[in-house]
C-alpha cells in the first residue's frame, strides 16, 4: 500500500480512495468586507496559503484524483440559519445583511464564491454547507461513498474551525482524515498550531498531519 510520511505515523492509501478536501476558501473568509473581516479578523493572514493550497489542488487533479470544494453558506430566506448562529457575538455585519461583496455569507452572492486562484474545474464537487463541519445538512457523505473515496486530505479554512469539525465528523464516520499543515490557517497562529498538536496526539486520536510536499511526494506528483 502506498504511503504519505506523516505525523504521527505513515498515512496508508489507495489510489482509488483518496480525494482531496478543500473547505472554505471563499472570499468570505479570505478577502476583506466579508465574514471573516465583519467578525474582527485580519483576513491577510488567510491570503498566505494561497500559493500552497493552490499546489496541493493541483497536484491532485494531475493524480487524476477527486477534488472536493465546500462553502460555507446560507440560504438566501436564511431558514438554514439558526438564531443561534445568526446572533452570535456583537459583528458590524451579521449573516444575510448586505456588504461590500453582497449579503454576508448567502449561496449565491459575491462573497460566498470561492477566491478565483482555487476555482473550483468544471466537474469537481462543490458542497454548500450551513455548518461547520461538511456532513452536517449536506450530501457529502452520500457524495464520499458514490466517489468510494475512504481516506481524505484536508486543506482550506479555518484549521479549528470548518476544517477541524470536518476532520472529527470524517472520523467519527469511518474515514482516515489527514491535514495539510501548510495549506491551512486561522485567523489565530496558535490555534492553528494547536489543532495539528490535538489532531496528531494520542497516536492519531483524530487523524494524520503533513506537509504539501511530502504529500505530493507521497502521491507521485
Ligand atoms: N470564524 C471562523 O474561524 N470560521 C468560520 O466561521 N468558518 C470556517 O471556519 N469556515
Amino acid at each position: 500500500m502506498p504511503v504519505i510520511h506523516a505525523r504521527p505515523f505513515d498515512f496508508a492509501f489507495e489510489r482509488g480512495t483518496i480525494g482531496l478536501v478543500v473547505i472554505d476558501m471563499q472570499r468570505d473568509f479570505v478577502e476583506p468586507g466579508g465574514f471573516g473581516a465583519s467578525l474582527g479578523n485580519d483576513v491577510r493572514l488567510l491570503q498566505a496559503i494561497i500559493p500552497t493550497t493552490r499546489r496541493l489542488i493541483e497536484g491532485f487533479r494531475t493524480a487524476g484524483l477527486p477534488v472536493i470544494h465546500t462553502r460555507e453558506c446560507h440560504r438566501p430566506d436564511l431558514t438554514d440559519l439558526p438564531p443561534a448562529k445568526r446572533d452570535r457575538g456583537n459583528p458590524a455585519l451579521r449573516i444575510g445583511d448586505p456588504g461590500p461583496m453582497g449579503r454576508i455569507l448567502i449561496a449565491g452572492q459575491p462573497g460566498a464564491d470561492i477566491i478565483p486562484e482555487l476555482a473550483p474545474l468544471p466537474g469537481e464537487l462543490v458542497i454548500d454547507k450551513p455548518g461547520k463541519g461538511a456532513f452536517y445538512g449536506t450530501d457529502f457523505g452520500p457524495h464520499l461513498q458514490r466517489l468510494g473515496l475512504r481516506q481524505l486530505v484536508f486543506a482550506g479554512v479555518t484549521t479549528e474551525v470548518c476544517v477541524q469539525t470536518t476532520m472529527l465528523e470524517a472520523n467519527d464516520r469511518g474515514y482516515d482524515g489527514l491535514l495539510a499543515t501548510d495549506a491551512t490557517e486561522s485567523y489565530f497562529p496558535h490555534f492553528k498550531a494547536a489543532t495539528i498538536e490535538m489532531i496528531v496526539a494520542q497516536a492519531g486520536i483524530v487523524g494524520w498531519a503533513a506537509s504539501t510536499n511530502t504529500i505530493l511526494e507521497g502521491l507521485h506528483v
